[in-house]
């Protein structure tokens, strides 16, 4: 019933076929992501993989074009929802509370467009199919092929649910929790909360850095979880085999929060994934590596460098980082900052030389072999007239064929107060070749 069981079996297949061919050629392994088959009978209630909030229909509704919104779990008929199919993996889900279907509103096929409950009519706006994703699911909707996500990936009680272009991003993610089974809609709320058969996580293939331009690893599944309480600290190497470090500090884009892992001079922090609660992420106080590094709900931001030595530089080699309402790499420190074989998406900026440190300095910034996918709003933003330098090599964009996203953004960096905007694009201080870059 599983898609791990049904993937299994498709690779057992696979390799039994290749035996009796005798093929010496590598098996196609089945994509990463797969889809999840919901039990029919039963209800679930959706709880927000960012917020932790639940799928909710507003104000208990049962009219027609009542949207849908996430409050506090209580288990309330309007919060269940089950699955119906409507045949070749597509999914009704049917409010318990109203008897009404989830729907695109106005069948609508645009980012932001609100998710609401109609009356069935079988139309394509009201199917999804659930796309799995490490015990969560993405709702790919069958007319859009956009996916039901929180509003501005809010944590708050009452945020809007629309669709949005998929990212994988935490706000885009659901755990489904059965609560109770059988029955047609009625008003009696049920037992026991326990994700007993939430979807089972597809095993992707793990991903190690890669050298070989344009090429990009899928994220990798977390080979166990631990709990943060206090930042680490490290020097010298840190292997964290692809175990997710989490739950350190979720306070939005409070600047006080703790790092989850503070490098020391010299440090390589490698095969780390970072989950919610990332705080302040990774901070550097000198050279460090970050190799094969993760965030997969990036929280303030993602890595800082500090220290004071302009000949330190940071690395970034690998790895990902995805929903950062704002910055992913911070420098605020002097130095070079090196982001290579790297992929973003649902960003705000990838790299920001520091507009208004206290202290200032001159630094530059290298990306190359980056894949970027939006929605983002740039790749650098740099402060020339304090003598900063950005060289940017083998961008791929994907889903930007407006080239919104800004490539190199210029600012007149201060001590205090704000820093203004004075251009955009290539300049002697933005090294770029903008044909140079794949859009995709
Ligand atoms: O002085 O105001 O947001 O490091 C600091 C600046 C601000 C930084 C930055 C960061 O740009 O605090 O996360
Ligand atoms: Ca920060
Ligand atoms: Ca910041």
């Amino acid at each position: 019933m599983t898609s791990r069981r049904t993937t299994h079996l498709r690779q057992t297949v696979a390799l039994a076929v290749a035996a009796v061919l005798g093929a010496t050629v590598a098996v196609a392994v089945a994509p990463s992501a797969s889809a999840t088959t919901p039990d029919g009978s039963a209800w679930y209630v959706l709880v927000s993989r960012k917020s932790g909030l639940a799928l909710d229909v507003k104000g208990g509704s049962t009219s027609d074009g009542a949207a849908l919104v996430q409050t506090t779990r209580t288990d309330a008929t309007s919060q269940q929802f089950r699955f119906v199919s409507a045949g070749s993996g597509w999914y009704e889900l049917q409010n318990r509370g109203s008897g009404k279907v989830v729907s695109v509103s106005g069948g609508s096929t645009s980012d932001g467009a609100a998710i609401v409950q109609q009356t069935d009519a079988s139309a394509t706006n009201q199917q999804f199919s659930l796309v799995d994703q490490s015990d969560y699911v993405r709702l790919v909707n069958r007319k859009s092929s956009k996916v039901a996500e929180v509003a501005d990936a809010s944590k708050s009680s009452g945020a809007a649910i629309v669709q949005g272009t998929d990212a994988k991003s935490y706000h885009q993610q659901w755990q489904l929790v059965k609560v109770g089974s059988g029955g047609t809609p009625t008003s009696t709320a049920t037992t026991t909360p326990k994700p007993t058969s939430s979807p089972t996580p597809t095993s992707s293939p793990t991903s190690s850095p890669t050298s070989n331009p344009g090429t990009f690893p899928s994220w990798p599944s977390a080979k166990g979880e631990k709990k943060v309480s206090s930042t680490i600290s490290v020097s010298g190497t840190f292997d964290g085999g692809l175990v997710r470090y989490y739950g350190l500090s979720s306070d939005g884009q409070s600047e006080s929060q703790p790092p989850m892992f503070l490098l020391s001079d010299g440090a390589v922090l490698k095969n780390v994934i970072l989950g919610s609660g990332a705080g302040d992420g990774v901070h550097c106080t000198g050279t460090c590596t970050l190799q094969n590094v993760w965030w997969e709900d990036v929280e303030e931001d993602a890595a800082t460098l500090k220290g004071s030595s302009s000949s330190q530089v940071m690395t970034v080699d690998g790895g990902g980082a995805r929903s950062a309402s704002d910055k992913v790499f911070q420098h605020n420190g002097p130095g070079t900052f090196v982001i290579r074989n790297f992929q973003v998406s649902d960003f705000g900026k990838l790299y920001r030389s520091c507009g208004n440190c206290k202290t200032q300095y001159a630094r530059s910034v290298v990306v190359e072999n980056v894949q970027v996918t939006a929605p983002g709003k740039a790749l650098v933003g740099i402060n020339p007239n304090l003598g900063d330098k950005a060289k940017l090599s083998g961008l791929t964009i994907v889903g930007d064929s407006s080239k919104k996203i800004s490539i190199c953004d210029q600012y007149k960096g201060v001590t205090s107060g704000e820093p203004s905007k004075i251009g955009s694009g290539p300049s002697s201080a933005c090294q770029y070749d903008p044909s140079a870059i794949a859009y995709r």
